[in-house]
Parts: structure tokens; sequence; C-alpha cells
């Protein structure tokens, strides 16, 4: 593709974009299907693995190789590593399949929950236990199911077989459920003291990410079975819910530990502008829908906003004033490419990019984008075993990418 083609193609998206959406910066499809069950597996797509040779693109820091993984997948949201090299992928319409350290995909595996797989609805985040190696353990989210046409984000545990899910088990479960379809999040990142964090959004629903009394707009933070823990900032207030670790989060798609310093870092789509990183501390207030940087997509302001900032809420650590629809965030943390170290990677959607962001300690002091030649909406991206990145795109034939430095 030319720099000219490449320009215009940039140009036009953005219109585009803010013509088709009515209530989400991060572009997602809007398919019809229904909720999907067992049958999501019996009507897969075959999901191939005879791949392009790699190719090699230009970056600021040298050149990287970039290999297909895997193809074929319908609309991926998330890679999940297990200890000895394999990974699990979700597709949003309610497959999960594992991918071998050479590149081959399972068939469906069986024993996955109905997922509600309509709007940005269905099988979200995958992540291995922290003691998954003695204990087979995964924990995944999704949009459950509830009566009619209600559905909220939940998560469930399992035991992961060569050919399924065993032993499911849900440990949380937003609430109230609503019958919206956007805004689920959500990430599931683990911390080394036994709890799991919950990354969720708004539902649609802005006053929400205010009111404790619902788990919508939170940072959620549990034990790893799900019950709560004594030292959660809300669990003795009168009227709030006690799985809350922050609030006033519009909607979570990205989450991260930093291996730095052990903090939770996440991101959230703005709505017209306003795309954020943050460093949630317990029981503060993000400011969604009273503080935000972005606008409604008509071009007028939030209502409930005063402005940019409010008092009582945090600023976000980073912020872009156009919306990059960001998905999935990754710290380099491997040993094997020396030059990204000190490096956030995060995808996105809607600029159909991979944003690495230099750090200095906790300061975004750059930003490169990468694959923008590709223009693929970019859903997640994981630094693996191995020490390369891998990027899943969301796409009805969506992929794996690998990138590694050369040399
Ligand atoms: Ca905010």
């Amino acid at each position: 593709m030319s720099a000219a083609q490449t320009t215009l193609r940039f140009a036009l998206a953005p219109l585009a974009l803010s013509l088709s959406l009515s209530a989400c910066s991060n572009a997602d499809p809007q398919p019809s299907a229904a909720v999907a069950s067992a049958s999501a597996a019996a009507s897969a797509p075959a999901a191939t693995t005879s791949q392009p040779p790699a190719s090699t693109i230009s970056s600021e820091l040298g050149e990287i190789t970039l290999t297909t993984v895997a193809s074929g997948l319908e609309n991926p949201w998330a890679i999940g590593f297990l200890p000895d090299g394999r990974a699990l992928i979700t597709e949003r319409p309610g497959r999960m399949r594992l991918l071998s350290a050479d590149g081959q995909l399972s068939a469906p595996l069986t024993g996955v929950p109905a997922v509600v797989a309509e709007g940005q609805g269905g099988l979200f985040d995958v992540q291995a236990a922290p003691d998954f190696a003695t204990s087979q353990r995964i924990y995944f989210s999704y949009s459950e199911p509830g009566e009619g046409k209600l559905a909220s984000t939940a998560v469930a545990h399992a035991r992961l077989t060569d050919t399924g899910l065993e032993d499911v088990q849900v440990i949380f479960s937003q609430m109230p459920k609503l019958d919206t379809r956007h805004h689920f999040g959500s990430r599931l990142v683990f911390d080394d003291a036994g709890h799991v964090f919950i990354t969720l959004g708004d539902r649609g629903v802005r006053p929400t990410a205010q009111d404790l009394g619902s788990h919508m707009g939170g940072v959620i933070r549990v034990n790893l079975d799900g019950s709560v823990p004594a030292d959660n900032p809300f669990s003795g207030t009168e009227g709030a819910l006690p799985e809350f670790w922050s609030y006033g989060h519009r909607n979570q798609q990205g989450a991260a530990l930093n291996p730095k310093t052990g903090a939770l870092w996440t991101h959230e789509h703005g709505p017209k502008g306003g795309d954020e990183i943050n460093i949630p501390q317990p029981g503060k207030n993000y400011g969604w829908p009273i503080a935000t940087f972005g606008i409604n997509y008509s071009g007028d302001a939030i209502p409930e906003a005063t402005g940019s900032s409010a008092e009582g809420t945090e600023q976000p650590h980073h912020y872009w004033p156009v919306s990059p629809g960001v998905s999935g965030m990754a710290f380099y943390d491997n040993a094997r490419f020396p030059a990204w170290q000190n490096s956030l990677f995060v995808g996105a959607l809607a600029q159909r990019a991979l944003i690495r962001l230099s750090l200095d300690g906790d300061a975004i002091t750059g930003e490169e984008r990468l694959l923008e030649d590709l223009s693929l909406r970019v859903r997640d991206v994981r630094v693996g075993p191995d020490g390369a990145v891998y990027v899943v795109t969301d796409e009805v034939d969506g992929r794996v990418l690998k990138l590694e430095l050369a040399g």
C-alpha cells in the first residue's frame, strides 16, 4: 500500500465511524446472533493453520518479523497463555479453542456456557489461574444471559482438559442485569495476593457508573473463589456493593499488572474522544460520566459532564484526545527483546493499529503506531512465554499475529 493510500484510508475512517456509531467508540459490529450455546461449537467455521510466510515491518526500535500464527477465527477476543506454551483463544460468538505452541488450532472446546452473542456481547477474556500447572484451572468472562433479554458480565472458572471445560463455576455476576448490548468490559487480571481484578463497563447507561449500588462502571476485586476480600474499600459501606475496587469507568477492555510496581493499570473507551489509561486506586472515582475529555457522537457535550475534571474524581493517568478505540493491554516484561523493555502495548480497534507506549517509570514518554498498513482492528495484545508479542484481530476472519524484533 502506498503512503498516499494509507493517508486516504485513515483520513476517511474516522468519518465513517462517526456516522455509524451512536453508543460506543470501539466500533463493534452488531451481529444478529441470538444467545449462543453448545450449537456455536457445532456450527463453528473451520479455523485454519496454513499461513502465509512471515513478513518484515520497520519500527522505531528495529525491524519486526510479523508471522500469522492462526486465522479463520470469528471475532476473536482474547489470547490467554498457558505455562506450557499453549494458549487459549476466545471467539466472541461463544467459542474457545486451544492454540498449540506450533500453531495448531483445536476444535472448539466443549463445556463453554451459553453467552449472549449480540451487539458487543459474547465470550470475552480468558486467563490461566496462577496455579494452573497443578489445578488446570482457567478463568474467563462473558455476557451471561438472564431472564428475557437481560444480560450482564459474568466471570467463571473451570478445569481445562484437552478437549473442553469441566466443573464450570460462576464466581462473579454483574448486577443488575440489563437489556442493553454494549459496554460489557471486560478483562481479568490476577495480582500476587490471591485476588482477581475484573474490569467492567457502564452497559451504556452512563449514570450507573457513579452508582455504587450497581456494579456498572467498576473495577471489581474478588478472591479467586469469588468471595469479597475483607480489605476491599467499600466492604463496610452501607449501600455500596462490596466487590468494588474503583468506579466511574466507562468501558474497560484492557488491563494489566505493571511488572515493575505490581499496580493494576487499566484503560477505557471514551465516547467521541477521551480514551483513558488509569492506575486505579482503591475506593477512587475515575469520573465517568461527570468528568470526561470526550463528547457525544452527536457532537454535543455528555449531559452529566461538568467538564474534563470534577471535584472528587481522579484525572486519567493518560488520555487520547481522539479515540483509538482501545482494547487489550500488555507490559513488555520478557528478557528476549531488551529494546522493548519499558514498553506498554495497547490495541486500537477504531484506529486499527497496535500502539506501543514508551515508559519512564509510570510516565508515558512516547507513542509509536505499529501494523497500521494492515488496517486490522486490534482486540487483544499479550506477551507470550517465548517473549514474542501476540496480537488478536477483531475480524470475521480474525487472526493471531506474532511480532518479534529482528536481531
Ligand atoms: Ca475518567
